[in-house]
């Protein structure tokens, strides 16, 4: 060691602000008091957390976590297939829930990376909705955000779908230009990219269309260990896997749209892998195009229609 040299001790701090120090009866905040204490003990020591050199750490992605994620979201996109098959007017959220999740673990899931949102008409507005219990109605929309967790890796998938199978003419304006900002987030992921851009491009299309004041969030943030990965937002780089999510959601009570467009939200979100040349959307798997969404949902009444299982 250099004489004179600073040290720097890299100190990972629990969860919990504090501690209590029994051996001296007092609460001992650990992130400022532990600093202070160990600094003051050590001469030339400087005591950091190692949040953000961990977060550059876990913002890449090695090929191996890349594998993990990629069977969360295929385990993810099975269960979704699964659920928009058995998503009608008259069941409840719950029933989707369970589809949802039952198409995750039989297909590799361990279980749910996070509280799946199964949010139907009014629901569709509530960002973190987690109690599932409402009984879906025609003419409803349902967004499900849900994720698999795969090896301790998750994916984070949502999709927005008609319950009655078809959208009304509101719901697929409104559905049309999230989807548009969602392609435009796309073009704008790639290497050298600041976070900002990603925004920028996904406000852009939804203020141009008229939609501006009913964006509530942010439109990508880290996948990995934890949905919500760590990992700094300032530049788009090459081996990150990122969610794009826009939406849009426009309350009950807004006067200023017609009456069709109240009261309800829509979300797209997916996955994707930031390569060399741009990015790549790993959860395609699940349709995000409105005509493959109602031909799935449609094509499991048609076999109701026919009769079903009861026939060979
Ligand atoms: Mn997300």
């Amino acid at each position: 060691m250099v004489a004179g040299a600073v040290r720097t001790l890299y100190v990972s701090a629990p969860d919990v602000g504090f501690v209590h120090d029994w051996l001296n009866d007092k609460a001992m905040f650990l992130d400022r008091d532990g600093r202070r204490e160990f600094e003051k003990a050590h001469s030339g020591l400087r005591v950091k957390s190692p949040g953000g050199l961990m977060g550059r750490l876990r913002e890449i992605k090695s090929a191996h976590e890349v594998t993990a994620i990629r069977r969360a979201i295929d385990a993810t996109a099975e269960g979704l297939l699964l659920a928009m098959r058995e998503c009608r007017p008259g069941r409840f959220e719950y029933e989707v829930q369970a589809a949802v999740e039952y198409g995750m673990v039989r297909n590799g899931a361990s279980y749910p990376a996070f509280p799946s949102i199964i949010g139907s008409g009014p629901n569709s507005l509530i960002l973190h909705y987690e109690q599932n219990r409402r009984r879906m109605e025609q003419g409803d929309v349902l967004v499900m955000d849900v994720g698999a967790e795969v090896e301790g890796y998750a994916a984070d998938v949502t999709r927005t779908i008609p319950v009655s199978g078809k959208f009304t003419p509101e719901q697929k304006k409104v559905y049309a230009v999230v989807l548009e900002a969602q392609q435009a987030v796309f073009a704008a992921a790639k290497p050298g990219a600041a976070w900002s851009e990603l925004e920028n491009a996904a406000r852009k299309v939804i203020t141009d269309r008229g939609f501006g004041r009913f964006w509530r969030h942010g439109v990508s943030h880290h996948l990995g260990i934890d949905v919500h990965d760590v990992g700094m937002m300032d530049t788009v780089r090459a081996g990150m896997v990122i969610t794009v999510e826009p939406g849009i959601y426009i309350p009950a009570a807004d006067t200023t749209v017609a009456a069709g467009y109240r009261g309800w939200g829509i979300r797209i979100e997916d996955d994707v892998l930031i390569t060399a040349e741009g990015c790549k959307v790993l959860s395609s798997a699940v349709p995000r195009e409105m005509g493959a969404i109602e031909r799935l949902m449609n094509s499991r009444n048609g076999v109701a229609a026919k009769g079903g299982r009861s026939k060979p």
